[in-house]
């Protein structure tokens, strides 16, 4: 049996949807979050609590619903009893002068029109459907007059009110607008995916489409969708404004997320340079949108022009250059990287797509190739979005033809024929060749003389290349022996160019550690790694001898970048090229250390047999306070040992390999010297 709900109850639930919906509006729909999280989670337990004793609270409403309901047999069909539009495209400056020609004309006007513009959003339409302020039932678009009722998944997006903020809403409210998964969320949920070992999905597009078709809300729940409000269809008992930009306006105030990009243009050449202005603003916003639509922002002037078709004639979507195109996959070429990465880059059918034609494209690593199942032959869809370098995001198999051949991943570098290593829990696959694969030699030496490297003028890709295909070059430091005759005998190259290039390897000697630290192209080590590591070691022989536990004390240093650059400074021909560089006279200025210097960084100290004036901990504590790590076993590694009365097995280890040894007067001395008073 029920229980009967107390009136305090009823009156409680009903002002904690109030509160809740209403930090859902500030937080989804206005950006400006107002209730802290923590009274957030505890008003939303709080109506748990009442919904879990008197099941009968629970209405679709409840902000409680949001996490999804129990899954549904399948989608119903719903009746759009207004059909939802579709819209004209335009391509061109001259077609969208065409379209404000047609309006005027049939207005019968020679005044300008007002236009609304909003971009484009790149989603799947929906209508939700209110009643006395309730969402009572949300549903796709559809072929524009059947579509699906989505309204379990349409519940548990943050951003659509399941009840609207004010009381004065007409009856019946029908609103249309995009679902939507922003570009951010997009990513992390391909990210996710992929580490999952699933497929995720080829755009936000398809992705937010997939979410909404989920037939378990609980899956819907977890996908970061948005709603974005954009029209009204059926409305009755209620008034709304007379011009579209206000009735947005009005949805924003009912609850509803408009786009902020929105605008009012005077007329269509205003329109245009809309277009153009969002154009070039279109990489850097949070979604995808593919153009740009134009309204007549009057809604009488809407009224007196009609439809033609599905579509009206007040309205048409300025089109931006797609973003995906197909093209045929011609073959898979494999470049080889300056850290030996083997990347395998797909050769294109030349295609049109984001504004520029494609001939290549990456497939970015092996994992990559199986992902997408791609073959040579195949058709693909070739995504380019703004800067971004285009990508393959899948093959249309119904295209695939009878001789499509497997891509066969190389087990030798294309280059120099060393062995092909995947490393372990890594994606990318690497040539073992090191700084003998010339591949790897020339984006080493491209690297090095870059402009935020050793800043080498005159020193560009081309040059290098021949440089190292000529036997002219052979590392880093070859550089610094080139000479006049040799290089003027290269193809393309005068005496001036070449007199201007010895000149600017001569100025690049002077440099600072930072610069040279990063010039040195060690794995992981970026700009601000590299400046980091110069300022906490203060000198390269320091930062040479720390091991990777005294490298993880520098800022932003973790794990991984430790061991790269420990490794770095293990291999014996990399100690070679850097004593060869300093011997050709690269210099800089010791770095100034940050504050709390620590002359002992990247030391190992070792402490043994018993000490008389510090106590063991006391020592400790010092050394540690310079820099130095304090271990308990000698190796090679060691920098110092102090060795006290009845020192043993460590002490002659460290006589075995001719380590320094102090004793206790020794470490108080130095100790002193560095400024520690004792
Ligand atoms: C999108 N997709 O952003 C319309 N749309 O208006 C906007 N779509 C539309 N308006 C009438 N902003 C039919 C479609």
């Amino acid at each position: 049996m029920t229980k009967t709900i107390p009136p305090e109850t009823q009156k409680r639930a009903l002002e904690l949807h109030d509160i809740l919906n209403r930090a859902n509006y500030q937080y989804y729909v206005m950006d400006a979050p107002e209730l802290p999280d923590v009274e957030y989670d505890r008003c939303l337990r709080e109506l748990q609590a009442l919904e879990r004793e008197y099941p009968q609270l629970v209405t679709g409403d409840s902000p409680t619903q949001r996490v999804g309901a129990e899954p549904l047999a399948a989608f119903t069909q719903v009746r759009h009893e207004m059909p939802m539009l579709s819209l004209d495209n335009a391509f061109s400056d001259e077609e969208m002068e065409d379209f404000d020609r047609r309006i005027r004309e049939r207005l019968n006007s020679a005044e300008p029109v007002e236009y609304a513009c909003e971009p484009k959003l790149d989603g799947i339409a929906v209508s939700l459907m209110y009643r006395n302020g309730i969402l009572e039932r949300a549903a796709t678009r559809g072929d524009g007059t059947v579509g699906e009722d989505i309204t379990m998944n349409v519940r548990t997006i943050y951003s659509v009110p399941l009840k609207l903020l004010a009381s004065d809403v007409p009856a019946v409210l029908e609103v249309r607008g995009e679902i939507y998964m922003p570009k951010a969320g997009f990513a992390a949920l391909n990210e996710k995916a992929r580490e999952a070992g699933e497929k995720g999905f080829v755009n936000p597009r398809n992705a937010a489409a997939g979410s909404l078709r989920q037939l378990d809300p609980r899956i819907t729940a977890q996908r970061p969708l948005e709603l974005c409000v954009y029209s009204v269809g059926i409305v009755e008992g209620g008034e709304l404004p007379a011009r579209h930009s206000e009735i947005l306006e009005q949805l924003n105030r009912w609850g509803f997320r408009i786009n902020s990009e929105m605008a009012i243009a005077e007329n269509i050449q205003a329109c245009i340079e809309y277009h153009r202005r969002l154009g070039e603003k279109r990489p850097q916003l949070a979604y995808d949108i593919d153009g740009i639509v134009f309204k007549v922002n009057s809604i009488a002037l809407q009224k007196r022009l009609g439809f033609v078709a599905r579509a009206p004639r007040w309205a048409t979507a300025y089109k931006f250059p797609a973003q995906e195109e197909m093209t045929e996959l011609l073959d898979v070429e494999f470049q080889v990287g300056r850290t030996g990465a083997v990347t395998p880059v797909a050769r294109l059918q030349p295609v049109f797509v984001g504004g520029v034609t494609v001939s290549n494209a990456t497939l970015h690593n092996r994992d990559e190739i199986e992902r997408l199942g791609v073959k040579i032959g195949d058709t693909v869809i070739i995504r380019r979005a703004g800067d971004v370098i285009p990508q393959v995001v899948s093959v249309v198999e119904s295209r695939r033809p009878a001789d499509a051949r497997d891509i066969e991943f190389p087990s030798h570098c294309p280059v120099c024929d060393s062995p092909v290593e995947a490393t372990p829990g890594e994606a990318v696959a690497r040539c073992s060749g090191g700084l003998i694969c010339s591949a790897q030699r020339k984006q080493a030496i491209k690297h090095f003389a870059s402009r935020k490297a050793m800043d080498i003028d005159g020193l560009g890709d081309k040059l290098v290349e021949q440089m190292v295909d000529e036997g002219l070059l052979h590392s880093v430091s070859g550089l610094y022996h080139l000479s006049l005759e040799p290089l003027v005998a290269l193809e393309r190259m005068g005496e001036k160019s070449a007199q201007n290039l010895l000149d600017a390897l001569e100025r690049s000697k002077a440099t600072t550690l930072p610069k040279f630290l990063y010039a040195l192209g060690i794995r992981e080590v970026g700009e601000a790694t590299a400046r980091n590591l110069a300022r906490h070691f203060g000198q390269l022989e320091k930062l040479m001898q720390a091991d990777t536990e005294a490298l993880q004390q520098v800022e932003d240093v973790g794990p991984v970048v430790a061991h790269y650059v420990a490794e770095f400074f293990e291999q014996p021909h990399n100690l070679e090229e850097v004593a060869a560089l300093q011997q050709a006279g690269v210099h800089w200025e010791d770095e100034v250390q940050e504050a709390g210097a620590q002359p002992l960084a990247g030391q190992t100290w070792v402490l043994t047999g018993k000490l008389e004036t510090l106590s063991r901990s006391e020592a400790k504590d010092y050394l540690q306070r310079l820099g130095a790590k304090v271990a308990g076993s000698v190796s090679a590694n060691t920098h110092t040992v102090v060795a006290g009365p009845g020192a043993g097995s460590k002490l002659n280890k460290a006589r075995e390999l001719d380590l320094p040894v102090l004793d206790e007067e020794g470490l108080m001395t130095m100790l002193r010297e560095q400024g520690i008073e004792i």
